[in-house]
């Protein structure tokens, strides 16, 4: 079964993740959720991305904000990749966030969604797995006619609420 761990800075950027938890558990990803900081417990945050392989864990998504070091810090530990979520929680707006995820210097990679973009961090990482999990090429494809059928509707929707307008 394939394997995410959800890594999160702190207990208050949950909210922001439940997309994500909710897109990977309709997927069939198996997930580990752990809250580790790269700064209150750094010794913690290290040890996990260095047993990350270990744990049969495949993909790290990783949230944080304000600094936002934890998945640049994940990625120091680990060869596997690891997807950053900044997260809104500053009165910068998770621009903070967003340029310390999105600014890792070279040699150390970290793949970066948008600000609070949780679902694309799961959809990113089910893409990922989906290379040696051929089933969920599949379930990629069927999610994303759904998607199409949504828009379809939307514009025969909006066309016969335009078309009643006087
Ligand atoms: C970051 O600081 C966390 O990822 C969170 O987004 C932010 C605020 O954390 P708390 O002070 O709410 O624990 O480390």
């Amino acid at each position: 079964m394939p394997k995410v761990a959800l890594v999160m800075g702190s207990e208050s950027d949950l909210s922001v993740l439940t997309p994500a938890i909710s897109t990977l558990k309709r997927f069939g990803v198996e997930l580990v959720v752990r809250v580790l900081s790269a700064h209150r417990t750094p010794a913690a945050a290290a040890e996990f991305a260095k047993t990350a392989e270990e744990q049969g864990i495949e993909v790290i998504i990783a949230a944080a904000g304000k600094a936002a070091h934890l998945p640049g810090v994940l990625a120091a530990y680990t060869v596997l990749p690891v997807i950053g979520v900044p997260v809104q929680s500053s009165a910068l707006d998770g621009m903070d966030a967003l340029l310390s995820i999105v600014q890792m210097p070279t040699g150390i990679p970290v793949a970066t969604v948008a600000i609070n973009g949780a679902q694309n961090a799961a959809l990113l990482a089910t893409q990922i797995l989906s290379v040696r999990y051929s089933a969920l090429r599949g379930a990629l494809r069927g999610h994303r006619a759904s998607m199409t059928a949504q828009v379809e509707e939307s514009d025969k929707r909006v066309a016969q609420e335009v078309s009643s307008i006087e």
